[in-house]
């Protein structure tokens, strides 16, 4: 079935990082306002807005102690009411970023909950007894260290998934699930458009909190513990029945841990919980092991990557929906990460990326700074870093000398979050345009070469690239065809191309992309061959009008329609 949600294409806004309006360093709601014209002119529909809401910031707001007002430094509650009205007036919808795995401690129900045994909002988090002077169990934070802590007023132990200051709301609690829903419910009613959910699938834990098995790392993974867990369904029917069903919606649920199979639950094409989900495998696939987690500086495998995001095109086709993303404000830069950075081959490469994951199946996320191209960050020391995750694995590891710490800190500047969350780059002026203060976190130095008022300038940029790529999807003639085209991957083992087609009422759309520094060799398969076709895009000047024998420079990508 058709939906406007199918045919949308988002763009996630990290308000922090984006554009500061009054000269604190920090990015604000007036900022994000004074620049929708620059979003509209993109073509996305949709905004993404990472959380805005009243937090002490331990973890830039995903750590939330008031869902129903505004982070100080962000604004007002007027200042949201404005932006809302901006961007509905120019036609982008508003998506929140919705965290209800866990609060912030500051929040007034943690608050109250930590007096006592016996306040009413004790069972509105998940408290445990100690273990022979230990934790309750073995589970491990996402941020390093145990993922309980002790709490002395009462002597017991709180579960935290994140920081210490993310305590879990117990969503077994049928009076916690009310609570969200009327907080839900409070912002459907103010006219926004939908929901993104942070770490949905962790909101149901393993009944009786077991043990875990820990694969030689210290702590067991909470995920191990909490993703997809019992009732993890049946709490998303119910928040489909008592909020999101009564309003016209893009919800996606950000889904660690999630596999295909429970993919096609989440997203059921019959509507019962989600529009659609983040997966986290192909974003795991340069992953190092259970000890050193996320921290590694191997490369993602090319053949590897394409059979993972094909098995997704395929097995949700007609079942669920996917979503379409490589770059949020989690991960490092793609174009540092998958494509070439270097000054000669860093725009190729990134509209190679682009290309090669807008023509897919499925609902496209760009991250700001993405249709730029912007690069990884040269961080240097460890004082540089802002990120939470980053610095606590950075003095976890090298206290356990788990890697030697030149290999350590390496990592840590590809893999880092921070990669992802420097100043949005507008201009060649002092702090890349962001702000007139000083940044709460560095400015990449490339800002002189990368940034939006070069790109809007000059007709082959990544800006414009992505623009064209949005503009096909949303309104072309082969739309339909991008947005809803049966996805089939070609040459499944060749090494550096990503080819794959896609098919509708007998139109076909070949998408073609050479995800590798060196030449690669590309023959038209038999059965495409003889008929009409024409170039849709592509990221050189001499692409051919039809694809046959043809040889592809490194990073080069295009795409043909053939009727
Ligand atoms: C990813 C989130 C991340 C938050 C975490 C805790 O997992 O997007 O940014 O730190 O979920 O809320």
């Amino acid at each position: 079935d058709k939906a406007w949600w199918k045919e949308s294409v988002i763009y996630q806004i990290y308000p922090r990082s984006f554009c500061d309006s009054n000269g604190d360093g920090i990015g604000d709601l007036p900022g994000i306002t004074s620049r929708l014209d620059y979003i509209k002119e993109l073509g996305v529909n949709v905004i993404w807005l990472s959380p805005v809401y009243r937090s002490p910031n331990d973890d830039n707001g995903y750590d939330i102690s008031d869902y129903q007002a505004i982070m100080d430094e962000f604004g007002t509650m007027a200042d949201f009411d404005k932006l809302l009205s901006e961007a509905h007036a120019r036609g982008l919808k508003i998506v929140m970023d919705l965290v209800v795995n866990h609060t912030s401690d500051e929040h007034p129900w943690f608050v109250e909950s930590r007096k006592s045994k016996d306040n009413p909002k004790r069972d509105f988090y998940i408290w445990r007894e100690g273990k022979d002077g230990k934790e309750p169990n073995n589970w491990g934070s996402s941020f390093s260290g145990p993922a309980w802590t002790y709490d002395d007023a009462t002597g017991m132990y709180y579960l935290h998934c994140f920081s210490p200051k993310q305590p879990d709301l117990n969503w077994d609690n049928p009076a916690v699930r009310q609570a969200v829903f009327d907080m839900m419910t409070w912002w459907c009613d103010k006219g926004i458009d939908g929901f993104r959910m942070d770490v949905i699938s962790m909101i149901s834990k393993r009944e009786g909190l077991p043990d875990m098995p820990t694969n030689g790392a210290l702590y067991a993974s909470c995920n191990l513990g909490c993703c997809n867990g019992p009732h993890v369904h049946e709490y998303l029917q119910e928040m489909r029945r008592k909020v999101l069903s009564h309003y016209d919606l893009l919800t996606v649920g950000e889904c660690a841990g999630v596999t295909i199979d429970q993919a096609k639950q989440y997203a059921n094409a019959q509507g019962t919980e989600l529009n659609m989900v983040f997966q986290f495998e192909h974003v795991d696939l340069d992953g190092g092991d259970a000890v050193t987690g996320k921290w590694s500086t191997r490369k993602i495998d090319l053949v590897a990557l394409k059979k993972l995001l094909s098995r997704w095109q395929n097995e949700l086709d007609g079942v669920a929906w996917n979503s379409l993303y490589f770059c949020n404000h989690d991960q490092p830069r793609i174009v540092s990460r998958l494509g070439d950075d270097s000054p000669e081959n860093r725009e190729i490469s990134a509209k190679c990326i682009a290309t090669c994951l807008h023509m897919m199946q499925g609902t496209p996320y760009v991250y700001q700074g993405e249709e730029l191209g912007m690069t990884n960050v040269p961080f240097g020391p460890i004082e540089n870093y802002r990120d939470l995750e980053s610095i606590n694995a950075y003095r976890d590891l090298s206290a356990r000398g788990v890697m030697p710490q030149a290999e350590l800190m390496a990592a840590i500047a590809y893999k880092s979050r921070d990669n992802a969350r420097t100043p949005f780059q507008w201009d060649d002026s002092p702090n890349a345009g962001f702000t007139t203060g000083r940044p709460w976190i560095m400015v990449n130095p490339n800002y002189v070469q990368i940034n939006a008022k070069e790109q809007l300038g000059r007709a082959d940029s990544v800006f414009h690239y992505y623009q064209k790529l949005i503009g096909l999807r949303r309104n072309s003639p082969d739309k339909d065809l991008i947005v809803y085209g049966r996805y089939d991957l070609i040459l499944p083992d060749h090494p550096q191309l990503f080819a794959y087609t896609r098919t509708l009422e007998g139109k076909t759309l070949l998408a073609v992309c050479n995800l590798s520094g060196k030449e690669a060799k590309f023959d038209l398969p038999e059965e495409l061959k003889g008929r009409k076709s024409r170039l849709l895009i592509a990221n050189w000047q001499a692409a051919p009008a039809a694809p046959g024998a043809m040889t592809l420079a490194p990073w080069q990508a295009a795409v043909w329609v053939l009727e």
